[in-house]
């Protein structure tokens, strides 16, 4: 690693209060809701919130369009000094709405070129856009992957929508994970800062986390992110009774997986419209009605 490089890397993590959890003390990261579809159907999602790959179940965001996004991200960074990323997680998955989350992040590109910008999606399309997130100069990429073997992830997974066409069980399973390895492995050979998150659901990918944790950091993720199942009410692990991880078990399994990678311990499981520091939440003082009376100072 040249000492350009390794200046740079230290850069992409010392700003991002998820890279480092040193940065989420003074950094703060706002997340645009531009992206309402999906394209697959995981067993702890039920669609009427919040993507629960990277966010809370039960919360509902509010959606803009991307000018409405673009136009928020410069009122927030004009109030919020440390806001040094824009994020898109959701409340879909991003990479499914592939128009509305590109505009988004080149609007703010173009106009507040000194924010960071970072994408988390669930993988399925990530291939199809390796370019365009180079060329947006996305620097960090969060993938969710809550297995790396089919037969487990059958259990996770109950369709995908993958090219026009839907496919189920363990085909669905098969063709998922291999675009998220393989979207995991494109993103790091372009030096894009990759980071998993995995949702640990006990009786189904407890044992099998460790073995994913390996695999993600053989494909070049740098952090893995194991947050509990939030098990929310009309969603098929709700039916099945799963139940929610014990602190311990979590702590338990960050540990045992932490030999192989730097593993996040200060996630918040942020909703889909989050503004501010990790720990706190003020995007109720930026909905769309607050930010009509905002704008004509910006
Ligand atoms: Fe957002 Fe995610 Fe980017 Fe961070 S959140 S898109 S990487 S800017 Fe961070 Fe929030 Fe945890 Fe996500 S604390 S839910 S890991
Ligand atoms: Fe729900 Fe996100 Fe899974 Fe799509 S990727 S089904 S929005 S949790």
């Amino acid at each position: 690693v040249s000492t350009n490089t390794r200046v740079d890397l230290d850069e992409k993590i010392m700003n991002h209060p998820c890279y480092s959890e040193e940065a989420h003390h003074y950094f703060a990261r706002m997340h645009v809701a531009v992206a309402p579809a999906c394209n697959i159907q995981c067993n702890y999602c039920n669609r009427m919130y919040d993507c629960a790959n990277e966010s809370r179940p039960g919360v509902v965001s509010e959606v803009l369009k991307p000018e409405e996004a673009i136009k928020k991200s410069l009122v927030v960074a004009g109030e919020i000094p440390q806001l040094s990323v824009i994020g898109i997680a959701g409340p879909g998955d991003p990479l499914a709405n592939p128009e509305k989350t590109l505009a988004t992040f080149k609007g703010i590109r173009e106009q507040a070129s000194d924010l960071r910008l970072c994408l988390s999606t669930n993988g399925l399309k990530l291939m199809d856009y390796i370019d365009e997130i180079q060329a947006l100069d996305i620097e960090h990429v969060t993938v969710t992957i809550n297995a790396v073997d089919p037969e487990i992830g059958k259990d996770i997974y109950s369709w995908i929508y993958y090219n026009g066409k839907r496919y189920k069980g363990l085909e669905a399973a098969e063709i998922l994970i291999k675009q998220q390895l393989a979207g995991l492995e494109a993103l790091t050979e372009r030096g894009i800062l990759c980071k998993v998150n995995s949702v640990l659901i006990p009786g189904v990918n407890d044992l099998h986390l460790k073995e994913v944790s390996k695999v993600v950091k053989e494909k070049g993720a740098f952090l893995h992110n194991i947050m509990p199942i939030i098990v929310a009410e009309d969603t098929e692990f709700a039916r099945r009774g799963i139940r929610e991880p014990l602190a311990e078990e979590l702590n338990e399994l960050r540990s045992s997986c932490s030999g192989d990678m730097k593993m996040m311990k200060h996630c918040r499981q942020c909703r889909a419209d989050a503004v501010g520091l990790l720990g706190e939440d003020r995007s109720e003082e930026f909905t769309k009605k607050h930010l009509e009376t905002m704008t004509s100072r910006y």
